[in-house]
C-alpha cells in the first residue's frame, strides 16, 4: 500500500494510489502518431472490404503477412503484386527515408489544432525504434532509413510550441528473438526493461503510453517494478502520466488512465461503461493508425464528425487521442492537416468549454441521439450543442444563472422559472454565427 506522495512499492494496489497528474485531464485533446517502417508499404484493407476494426490497420502489415487470419489474402495478394514473394519487411525500412519531415511544420499544425500534447510511437510492435536507441543495433532511425533522431527532433519541436511530449511504446517485438515463453524473463530484463528506461531518461516524455500488452499477464512482465521506478526515481517521476496497458488484465483496471480505442474496450463497449479514473479514446482520423494509402475519402471522418467526437468524449469526462499517420517521407497527408487545422478552428472560439472543464454528473445521460452535451468549470456550466436549436432548457441550475454564447457578442435571453432555464438562441446571421460544427453556451454561475 502507499499515499498519494509515494514512495511507491512494486504493488498495484500502491501504484494505482498515485493520482494521475492535473495536467492530463485539464488538456483534453491529444494527438496521436504512428510512424514506423509500415509506413512505406502504408497498406490495409478498409472497412469497405467489411473486416473488423482491427483488421483495418496499417501498422499490422508485416504480422498480416506471415500470420493466417481472416485477411491475410488482402496483404499477400498486395505484397506479391507489388514487391514480389521474395520481398522482405526488413527490406522497407531504407525505403523509410522522411526527407520531407518539417518537425517544427508538424508541431505548428498541433499547435493550431488546438492539441495540448502529442503521442509519438516510439517503437510499435515491428520492433523499429525512432530514436538510436543502443538496444535496438540496426533496427532503428539513425542506423538504417532516414539516419536521423526522428524522435528527439520531434520531442524538441512539440516542446518548444509548449505542448507536452509523449511516447507509445509496444512492450511485445512480434520477432524478437526473445520475445518467446521460454525467455520471456530475458527479453525483460536484456531488453525491454533496459530499452524503457533508456528512452525515459534520454526524452523524459509527458505521457508513456504502453501497448501490445495482452499476451502476458502483469506480473509476468514486472509492470509494476517499472512503474514504481517511474514513479519513484525516474526523471519524470512528478509529472508523468500512463495509460493501463501493462498485463493481460490490467485494461480498465491497473495503471494510470483508462484507454478506449475506437471506442472498444476489452470488456465491451465505453459509451455504457463508467470509468472511476481519467479516461482517453484513440482513433484514426479514417480506420488505421499507421498510414493507409487503400483508403479513400469516404473512409476519413468528415471535421464535423471529429468535433462531434471530442465533444462526447470531454462531456463524458475523457479525452480525446486523434491520430495521424505520416507517410514514410515525412509529410503529414494534407487532409488530415485540413481536420485538424478545422478543428482548430472550432477550439479557438470554443476551447473554454472544453479545456480545464470536467464532466457533469446531473447532466442527462448522453446517448447516440444526444445532440445537447455539458461540461462544467468552477461555478459554471457549458452546455454545447451539436445541434442549432431555436431553446434549450436545462434543469437544476441557479435561477440567478447568466447566460453568453461563446463567439457572439450580442446578448442571450434565458429566463429561469421553477429551478428550469430557457435559454432563447440569438438571432444570429451567417455573418455573425460565432463557428460551424456545435456551438457553446456559457452559463454562468450556474452551479
Ligand atoms: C493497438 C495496436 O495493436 C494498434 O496497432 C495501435 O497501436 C493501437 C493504438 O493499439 O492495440
Amino acid at each position: 500500500s502507499g499515499s498519494a506522495d509515494g514512495p511507491y512499492q512494486p504493488t498495484w494496489p500502491s501504484i494505482d494510489s498515485r493520482p494521475v497528474p492535473a495536467w492530463f485531464e485539464d488538456a483534453k485533446f491529444g494527438i496521436f502518431i504512428h510512424w514506423g517502417v509500415y509506413s512505406v508499404p502504408a497498406y490495409s484493407p478498409t472497412a469497405r472490404d467489411k473486416v473488423g476494426i482491427y483488421d483495418r490497420y496499417a501498422e499490422h502489415y508485416w504480422r498480416r503477412l506471415l500470420n493466417p487470419s481472416k485477411t491475410q489474402s488482402f496483404f499477400i495478394d498486395f505484397h506479391n503484386r507489388n514487391y514480389g514473394p521474395g520481398f522482405k519487411y526488413q527490406d522497407f525500412a531504407k525505403d523509410f527515408n522522411a526527407e520531407m519531415f518539417q518537425p517544427d511544420e508538424w508541431a505548428n499544425l498541433f499547435q493550431q489544432a488546438g492539441a495540448k500534447y502529442v503521442v509519438l510511437t516510439s517503437k510499435h510492435h515491428e520492433g523499429f525504434a525512432l530514436w538510436p536507441s543502443k538496444l535496438s543495433w540496426n533496427w532503428n532511425a539513425m542506423d538504417v532509413g532516414p539516419h536521423r533522431d526522428l524522435l528527439g527532433d520531434l520531442t524538441k519541436a512539440v516542446r518548444d510550441k509548449d505542448l507536452k511530449m509523449g511516447y507509445y511504446y509496444s512492450l511485445l517485438e512480434w520477432y524478437h528473438p526473445l520475445y518467446k515463453k521460454e525467455t520471456i524473463n530475458q527479453y525483460i530484463e536484456e531488453h525491454m526493461f533496459p530499452q524503457m528506461k533508456e528512452l525515459v531518461t534520454t526524452y523524459k516524455p509527458d505521457v508513456f503510453w504502453t501497448d501490445g500488452e495482452w499476451d502476458y499477464t502483469s506480473d509476468v512482465l514486472r509492470s509494476p517494478q517499472f512503474l514504481a521506478w517511474l514513479y519513484n526515481d525516474s526523471p519524470v517521476k512528478d509529472r508523468v502520466v500512463v495509460n493501463d496497458r501493462w498485463g493481460k488484465e490490467t485494461r480498465s483496471k491497473h495503471g494510470g488512465f483508462f484507454t478506449t480505442e475506437y471506442d472498444l474496450i476489452h470488456e465491451g463497449d465505453s459509451q455504457g461503461v463508467k470509468f472511476e479514473r481519467p479516461w482517453e479514446e484513440c482513433r484514426g482520423i479514417a480506420g488505421s493508425f499507421g498510414y493507409n494509402r487503400n483508403e479513400i475519402l469516404e473512409d476519413y471522418s468528415s471535421s464535423e464528425e471529429l468535433v462531434h467526437i471530442l465533444i462526447n468524449k470531454v462531456a463524458r469526462g475523457g479525452n480525446l487521442l486523434l491520430n495521424v499517420g505520416p507517410t514514410a517521407d515525412g509529410r503529414i497527408p494534407v487532409i488530415m492537416q485540413q481536420r485538424l487545422t478545422d478543428m482548430g478552428t472550432w477550439l479557438k472560439v470554443n476551447g473554454e468549454g472544453i479545456y480545464g472543464t470536467r464532466k457533469w454528473d446531473a447532466a442527462p445521460r448522453i446517448d447516440k441521439n444526444t445532440t445537447t452535451y455539458f461540461t462544467r468549470k468552477g461555478n459554471d456550466l457549458y452546455l454545447i450543442t451539436t445541434k442549432w436549436q431555436d431553446s434549450f432548457s436545462v434543469d437544476g441550475v441557479s435561477s440567478g444563472t447568466k447566460v453568453r454564447l461563446l463567439g457572439y457578442n450580442g446578448a442571450v435571453k434565458a429566463s429561469a422559472k421553477g429551478g428550469k432555464l430557457t435559454i432563447s438562441a440569438p438571432p444570429v446571421t451567417p455573418a455573425t454565427v460565432p463557428c460551424a460544427y456545435a456551438w457553446v453556451y456559457k452559463l454562468e454561475k450556474a452551479l
